[in-house]
């Protein structure tokens, strides 16, 4: 038997998740989590990496012995060492103001076209390269004693083993890297004036990069996002992919990145997936609308449920009014049902009043919004799809399950909740040498994990519905 370690750090928590695996059979149990929030500090929203490797450490400890540990996170975010090999601060969160105006500031630098032909990223403020421009502007000082960066999940695995490494999959969410060659965009690192003194060399997903007391250290794939798609159960051809937690990030598995002018228009970005492949997709602003929702509510005194969320947005009207998720004010933290009644009442629509009102108008504008987004995949890529797999926490959404099927006229393959550990466990399996490849870890989730399905229903309510929405989306003016 084969017990491997996982450590996964979300939006508002880390979890460590014990996996053992024998004989094609994998059970999976959380033994650890803890809080993830970020705090302010220094004058900036940061992660507090103390305490957290504090929590890895007892998470080990919890978990008893295991033959090999990996971490991954968000994207995007890093830490800086300095020449001793200690942090400068805390890493700063990307949803930290200090990115503002950087996107404007890079145009004067490069292009967004040019920009985007090199790397294939959509070009979002909080990408690696925005945060690095909003540091040379207000710490440049900082910067010039930094001797390398780190991004957060192999910062953990450094922490553990002291491994300078950065991994494909995560470096690929930072706006720095050729997506065609896997290596870092030299003519992007020039015009911004990035010193390669400051990455470290690039792994593969699943490289053992080194031990802690006797386990190996393995580099999954450090971006969250690839580890679930590492965990797609066994997708048949034309399938469609949703990881669906605080982000939603829809797309599909291709060879070759597409870098055409309209890709770029339509806002979709090439990743590169932990089996070597493009994952093409869009970014979406996701459950967080209605995690952050729930806080603002618990702020005014009322404490909701997920579930009776969804049990009062089940009792509001349906499509009365829609948002934009993707509209610039739903990232930063706060009032975000007061901001879904302004984007209402800008747009000339009945205003939701009821939390059942706002919350429907978030879950119906999320799968509106994915409909959108599997129409401009289409168009980029020529392809047509046939089923949409939704992976993470928001596969046990069930109305937003049934809204999605509805709303995009295809079948709703819902799950593995635990998308991203387990993908993050399958690629420490393949790089233990348990699993031949990631396909037969994929075929493996399909035999063991719960996988929900949802036909869809109501589909001429939800075109004559995406008709309204595709008017409000440009009388928003919000791109992409
Ligand atoms: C999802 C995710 C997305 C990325 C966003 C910010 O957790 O990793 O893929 O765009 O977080 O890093």
């Amino acid at each position: 038997m084969k017990r491997v370690l996982a450590f996964d750090f979300g939006a508002s928590s880390g979890r460590a998740i014990l996996a053992e695996y024998r004989d094609g059979d994998l059970r999976c149990q959380e033994v650890h989590r803890f809080d993830n929030q970020p705090r302010q500090s220094e004058g900036h929203f940061r992660w507090n990496f103390a305490e957290l490797m504090a929590n890895v450490y007892l998470g080990m400890e919890k978990a008893g012995p295991f033959e090999s540990v990996g971490f991954d996170t968000w994207g995007v975010d890093f830490g800086l060492l300095d020449e001793g090999g200690h942090l400068l601060g805390d890493p700063v969160h990307y949803r930290d103001s200090r990115t503002e105006g950087m996107v404007e500031l890079a145009r004067r630098i490069l292009s967004e076209e040019q920009l985007y032909a090199a790397t294939g990223n959509q070009i979002m403020p909080i990408n690696t390269l925005f945060q690095l421009l909003a540091l040379k502007q207000s710490q440049p000082e900082l910067l010039e004693r930094a001797r390398r960066l780190l991004f957060m999940p192999d910062l953990f695995a450094y922490a553990l083993c002291g491994a300078e490494v950065c991994e494909t999959t995560i470096a690929s969410t930072s706006q720095m890297l050729d997506v065609r060659t896997g290596g870092w965009s030299q003519p992007v690192l020039d015009a911004f004036g990035i010193p390669a003194r400051l990455l470290a060399p690039r792994v593969d997903s699943g490289s053992v990069v080194g031990t802690y007391q006797g386990a190996r250290v393995i580099a999954v794939a450090g971006h969250d996002t690839q580890c679930a798609v590492a965990a797609m159960p066994a997708p048949k051809p034309g399938a469609a992919f949703l990881s669906c937690g605080t982000w939603s990030l829809l797309g599909c598995e291709l060879d070759q990145p597409v870098l055409t002018e309209e890709s770029r228009a339509l806002a979709l970005s090439n990743e590169r997936g932990a089996n070597g492949r493009v994952n093409y997709l869009k970014n979406i602003i996701g459950l967080w609308l209605v995690q952050e929702s729930r806080r603002q509510w618990q702020r005014e005194g009322k404490d909701y449920s997920f579930s009776q969320l969804e049990q009062l947005a089940l009792e509001a009207p349906p499509l009365q009014n829609f948002i934009d998720p993707d509209a610039p004010e739903f990232t930063p933290p706060g009032d975000i049902p007061g901001r879904v009644r302004d984007f209402c009442r800008r747009t000339g629509q009945p205003v939701p009043e009821t939390v059942g009102q706002v919350t429907r108008c978030i879950y119906e504008s999320l799968a509106l919004k994915y409909r959108f987004a599997l129409t401009q995949l289409s168009r980029a890529t020529g392809q047509s799809f046939t089923a949409l797999h939704i992976m993470g926490g928001g596969a046990q959404a069930k109305l937003l399950c049934r809204m999605t099927a509805g709303c995009i006229g295809l079948p709703v393959l819902a799950g593995p909740v635990e998308a991203t550990a387990l993908g993050n466990v399958l690629i420490q399996l393949v790089a233990l040498g348990e699993l031949a490849d990631l396909e037969e870890g994929r075929a493996l989730i399909a035999r063991t994990q719960p996988v929900g399905r949802y036909e869809p229903e109501d589909t001429a309510l939800w075109a004559d519905a995406f008709h309204r929405y595709q008017a409000i989306l440009n009388q928003s003016a919000t791109k992409g």
